[in-house]
């Protein structure tokens, strides 16, 4: 009797890996003929992971983001300078909103990712592990950051994943804007004074090579790329964006009279692109391991805002309870 009850489960087994086959095959089919994706079609749950892990880390860094630059709000050289600063750094907040949003359409809720967050179990992006020094940083970071943000971000457009995409379209709107605000103060710096040139070729020079590291590892230590490529999460991958964003931002440099820190930065005719040198990877696995400039102090910010929100937090839920009572009476 045992043995028959065995079997039968094993027969169910079988039907159900063999109905999930069929899934899968029609799945990719769909990829592959570009349709998107939605909330409630049927998905392989590694499609689903992989997903949520890169939605909620682009949360994330967005959230963590805003750091940077928010230190920089009340010491902005003009008006005109803080208020766009100002609208920057909350169209990020913005961002974070709408990704947590999309992640949330997989079936996971914002508090778990936060959760995630805050207990260091989740990652953001490397680039925010680095101090925001002179105003050139601000510069720099619009500049260098958004722009690499930009050219990884305008191919998720496309990506497979329905409300991903969309989300995207909105944010690299907001991402090339602020891109232009950055080159703007690089420009405007550069006309200036020899201490105001110097202050905006030492921020090239200490954002340089962590923008690249942004892009994440090289191809062949890129573990997840095959596959989020084969699902056209990714369109391009790690090495081949950092190379479009090297053959975009060297000459924009070169406009401006600054100069790329690297000395085996070379432009190919054959190729028509920049060689460019090694990247330090022990330097990005350093700040990966949590051990970078400003970690601690990114996380520790992170987790005091986060408890300073909690009355929010709980007044919104209250309010929210009593309306839903309302309308239920
Ligand atoms: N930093 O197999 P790989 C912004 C991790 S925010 C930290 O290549 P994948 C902005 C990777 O997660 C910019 N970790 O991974 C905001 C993986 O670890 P796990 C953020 C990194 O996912 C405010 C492992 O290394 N943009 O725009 O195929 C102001 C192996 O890597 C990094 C996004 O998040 C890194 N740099 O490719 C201004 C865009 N790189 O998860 C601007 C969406 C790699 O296995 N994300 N890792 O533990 C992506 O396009 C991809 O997730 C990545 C990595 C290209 C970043």
């Amino acid at each position: 009797m045992y043995t028959q009850g065995l079997d039968q489960k094993s027969a169910e087994n079988e039907t159900s890996m063999a109905d999930e086959g069929v899934a899968a095959a029609s799945f990719q089919a769909r990829v592959d003929a570009e349709e998107k994706i939605e909330a409630k079609d049927w998905m392989p749950e590694a499609y689903r992971r992989t997903l949520i892990r890169q939605i909620s880390q682009h949360a994330h860094s967005e959230i963590i983001g805003m750091q940077p630059e928010g230190n920089w709000l009340t010491r902005a050289p003009t008006l005109r300078r803080k208020s766009i600063l100002l609208a920057k750094v909350q169209d990020e907040a913005g961002h974070g909103h709408y990704l947590y949003g999309a992640a949330e359409t997989l079936g996971i809720s914002r508090d778990e990712m936060v959760g995630d967050l805050l207990s260091g179990k989740a990652k953001y992006s490397s680039i925010f592990n680095y101090p925001t020094l002179t105003w050139a940083d601000i510069g720099a970071v619009g500049w260098l950051v958004d722009g690499a943000a930009i050219m990884n971000q305008i191919p998720l457009c496309r990506c497979s994943y329905g409300p991903y995409s969309r989300a995207m379209v909105r944010v690299c709107k907001e991402e090339s804007f602020h891109q232009r605000q950055g080159y703007e103060i690089m420009v405007e710096l550069t006309r200036g004074s020899d201490e105001q040139k110097a202050m905006a070729q030492d921020a090239l020079n200490r954002w340089w090579w962590p923008s690249l590291m942004m892009f994440g590892p090289s191809d062949i230590n890129s573990s997840h790329s095959a596959q989020s490529m084969a699902w056209k999460i990714k369109r391009f991958s790690n090495d081949e964006l950092r190379q479009k964003f090297v053959d975009v931002t060297v000459p924009q440099a070169t406009a401006i009279g600054l100069h790329v820190p690297d000395v085996d930065l070379q432009y190919n005719e054959e190729t028509e692109h920049y060689s460019f040198g090694e990247i330090d990877w022990q330097e990005f696995q350093n700040v990966l391991a949590g051990n970078g400039q400003c970690n601690r102090e990114r996380m520790q910010t992170r987790r005091q805002a986060h408890d300073n929100g909690r009355w929010v937090r709980e007044a919104a839920a209250a309010y929210a309870k009593k309306h839903s009572n309302r309308a239920a009476a």
